[in-house]
């Protein structure tokens, strides 16, 4: 099992969108251990984006996501971290397949509506930086049986 970060962008809450995007992924059978709703700040931003300091974007992407709140998720689930990529679909909306989040959502290049961690190890690096300790609930789904294939012994 794995566990990703989400983070709803201010774009998403101002748009009214945060229950279609959720949606999606409990449908896809995704689960959530985390959520809480935010102000992200400027030194917080600076971490989370410390790879993209200096780009040409960079100010204006740390602005965008500490303008308003957000929405940060843990989503779990075998294999969740590529899951939840391929979900979100291509970083700008313009250019992201229609049937993704930014490609039926969105159309701007900067407001792109959601940020999912891009694998296992900026998963566990951003999962700790948004959520202190107990803020993530592992706990069982009663709907476990009928999500994974569990004859096996192990989830498939
Ligand atoms: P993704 O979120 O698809 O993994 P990254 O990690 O390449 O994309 O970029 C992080 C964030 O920086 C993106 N979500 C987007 O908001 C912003 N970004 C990346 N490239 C650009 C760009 N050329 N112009 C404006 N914003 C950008």
């Amino acid at each position: 099992m794995e566990t990703t970060l989400i983070i709803l962008k201010p774009d998403s809450l101002q748009r009214g969108l945060v229950g279609s995007i959720i949606t999606r992924f409990e449908q896809k059978g995704l689960q959530i251990v985390g959520a809480k709703l935010m102000q992200i700040s400027p030194e917080l931003a600076a971490r989370h984006y410390k790879d993209h300091h200096g780009k040409p974007f960079y100010e204006g992407l740390v602005r965008f996501m500490t303008c308003a709140p957000v929405i940060v998720l843990a989503l779990r689930g075998i294999g969740a971290i590529t899951i939840a990529r391929g979900m979100m679909g291509a970083t700008f909306g313009s250019k992201a397949a229609p049937g993704t989040i930014r490609g039926d959502f969105g159309v701007s290049n900067s407001f792109n509506l959601i940020h999912g961690s891009d694998g296992p190890e900026a998963a566990a690096r951003e999962l700790e930086l948004f959520f202190a300790r107990g803020e993530i609930v592992e706990h069982a789904r009663a709907i476990e049986p009928w999500i994974y294939d569990c004859s096996g012994g192990r989830p498939e």
